[in-house]
């Protein structure tokens, strides 16, 4: 369909373009149904005998359980962050995107790995659909508010410091319908989504939340990704850098 489509020619474009497969040793793996398609290119890479003898010696690094799955689903060689801090090139997706190529993360509950991911890496391509593109800021198009991960003990404390900060709405992310109580992260934290309506200023809005006891870090990713390459229905890929 349409939305697989230009999930797909978007990642697949960002991996042709951005993947030195001469020079670069050590690649990040996002989360969420887009990078699916980055995890899936590099494994036909892998398959071609031209290529091979590079792609096997990469090291992938993952972003969370799904995304360890991905890396090992295309036969790709699983590291650790603790092992290769420094990333050569890491690939993820995005809630939303303005035109700055500030970030909204965390729909997909694995923010804090992807943050330590995407920091720790000199080329960070966000990949995506022509859903996630800001006209102008953040939270225009993504209503579920700032994801935040936080330390469980402090829900209370952080919710009462979002309202005083401006948040409209907070809600602690709720498990699915077979999971009664909050989603626990990878990390073992909690997530709060925060409503601050649009985002005129991410960068200062971050400061503020993450100074904030009990943050352990916002789903804002600013003056992070290097650029974005964004798929359209119709087939062609937007690149934004
Ligand atoms: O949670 C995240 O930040 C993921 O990257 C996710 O938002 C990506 O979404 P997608 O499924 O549209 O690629």
């Amino acid at each position: 369909d349409k939305l697989e489509s230009a999930k797909r020619a978007a990642a697949y474009r960002a991996v042709d373009e951005n993947v030195n497969f001469q020079h670069d040793k050590v690649i990040g793996i996002g989360s969420g149904s887009t990078v699916v398609y980055v995890a899936e290119r590099l494994g036909q890479y892998l398959k071609d005998p031209e290529y091979n003898g590079l792609v096997s010696q990469f090291i992938c690094i993952p972003t969370g359980f799904q995304s360890r799955r991905l890396i090992l689903d295309n036969g790709l060689k699983l590291g650790s962050i603790e092992e290769n801090s420094s990333i050569d090139v890491d690939f993820d997706g995005a809630d939303e995107i303005d035109d700055q190529l500030n970030l909204i993360k965390g729909g997909g509950a694995c923010l804090f790995q992807e943050k330590l991911v995407s920091t720790s890496s000199k080329k960070f391509i966000v990949v995506a659909d022509y859903r996630k593109k800001a006209p102008k800021y953040l939270s225009t198009n993504w209503k579920s508010g700032i994801p935040i991960e936080i330390v469980p003990s402090a829900y209370v404390r952080v919710a009462d410091d979002l309202k005083k900060l401006g948040a409209k709405h907070v809600i602690v992310r709720q498990g699915g319908s077979a999971k009664a109580g909050p989603v626990v992260t990878d990390n073992n934290n909690f997530l709060i989504d925060a409503d601050f309506g649009m985002l005129e200023n991410p960068s200062q809005l971050h400061d503020k939340i993450k100074a904030l006891v009990g943050v352990v870090e916002t789903g804002l990713f600013i003056d992070n990704a290097s650029r974005a390459y964004i798929g359209n229905a119709d087939g062609t890929v937007e690149v934004f850098n």
